[in-house]
């Protein structure tokens, strides 16, 4: 007569072989208390990261096959995940730092991933998103919108370095994966130049067509309006843990921008310190302007321009601006997908501010 223990290895043993499992093994690692995310905090140096994304121009073009050039961010967390994990910087999001170079041309495709952009170095360049010459300068915000047919062209003199969001790894897990070239290398430009920017001048102001939802009516937010509504904004109190922030939405809808993936800029005046919370959602940082350090799960991470960083979901974090000029940190995330899931929540800390534990080395 064998004991029960002898059993059940004998059991396991036979359900493994046909691809079974039991739930009463698994149940405390796959319904975790908490959010228990692969992605860890982590970040990345712009002077390092730009030295990659710079030699990658010597290397590869974005002719056909090469299609994007782009050094993405590899979550240290995540990476085992193959092949998902290799472009995750969160559990949800990709993000990199794409290149395109004066004279350079990238070719014309659309996909059901999702992209934002954040201009961080250059101009002259221009994306064309659904017939329509969008021009890129620094501080603006781009989307292009699953679906949309979208290629580069730089006609500018000096390299142009840009932010790429995608929610790569999202519609990987949910395996609703299109992509396709456009026939031509570019497509055809069939707007004015500029046009959702000319229709969409004024905050608060809509076109009388967009009256019923309009899909991604606006391609662009320069950087002028949104340091101007921040600069007016800081004249007023701060939110406790966001100091000043301003999210980039669809202007004729009020939701997010981006449609799956969020993203706001904020604004840390000299010498401020936020109190820190921890929410569902995860979050990738990128340093438009400042320097300072953010404590999240007790670790200090000091951040200055150009570097990204990440707050995986559940993790507590506040920052610090610790420059003589205010920071101005872009940031993406998931809410919008974990509002509409109904996941979303968040939590002030206890004490309002984390005992800084120890300091981020890469
Ligand atoms: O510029 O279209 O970083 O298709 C990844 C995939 C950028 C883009 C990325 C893309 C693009």
């Amino acid at each position: 007569m064998s004991t029960i223990e002898e059993r059940l290895t004998e059991y396991y043993a036979r359900l493994r072989a046909r691809n079974l499992g039991p739930l009463w093994n698994s149940i405390g690692s796959i319904m975790t208390k908490e959010p228990k995310p692969h992605a860890v905090p982590y970040l990345w140096k712009w002077d390092e990261v730009a030295a990659f994304a710079m030699e990658s121009g010597e290397l590869v073009t974005p002719e056909r096959g090469g299609e994007r050039r782009v050094v993405f961010f590899s979550n240290p967390g995540c990476a085992h995940l193959e092949p998902s994990g290799w472009g995750s910087l969160t559990d949800t999001l990709y993000a990199g730092i794409q290149l395109l170079k004066p004279g350079e041309k990238a070719p014309s495709h659309r996909h059901n991933q999702s992209a934002i952009r954040f201009i961080v170095q250059g101009q002259g360049a221009y994306t064309i998103v659904e017939g329509e010459r969008v021009y890129m300068e620094e501080g603006d915000f781009l989307i292009t919108p699953a679906g949309l047919w979208h290629d580069h062209v730089h006609d500018g003199s000096e390299p142009m370095l840009w932010f790429d969001c995608l929610d790569i790894p999202m519609l990987y897990k949910l395996g609703a994966m299109f992509f396709e070239h456009y026939p031509e290398f570019n497509q055809p430009v069939t707007r004015p130049d500029n046009y959702s920017t000319l229709r969409y001048s004024a905050a608060g102001l809509r076109p009388i067509q967009d009256r019923h939802d309009h899909y991604a009516p606006q391609a662009v937010f320069k950087w002028r309006a949104t340091k101007a509504a921040l600069d007016n904004l800081s004249t007023l109190d701060a939110d406790p843990f966001d100091a000043y922030a301003v999210e980039y939405v669809n202007p004729a809808t009020g939701q997010a921008a981006g449609n799956t993936i969020g993203a706001m800029m904020q604004k840390l005046p000299s010498g401020h310190h936020t109190n820190a919370h921890r929410h569902v959602h995860s979050a990738i940082y990128h340093v438009f302007r400042g320097e300072g350090y953010s404590v999240i799960d007790g670790v200090k991470f000091e951040w200055k321009q150009g570097d990204t960083f990440c707050i995986p979901n559940w993790a507590w974090h506040e920052h610090v601006s610790t420059g003589a000029e205010d920071a101005f940190l872009f940031s993406t995330n998931d809410l919008p997908v974990m509002e509409a899931l109904h996941l979303e929540r968040a939590e002030a800390h206890p004490v309002g501010q984390q005992e800084v534990t120890g300091t981020f080395t890469a």
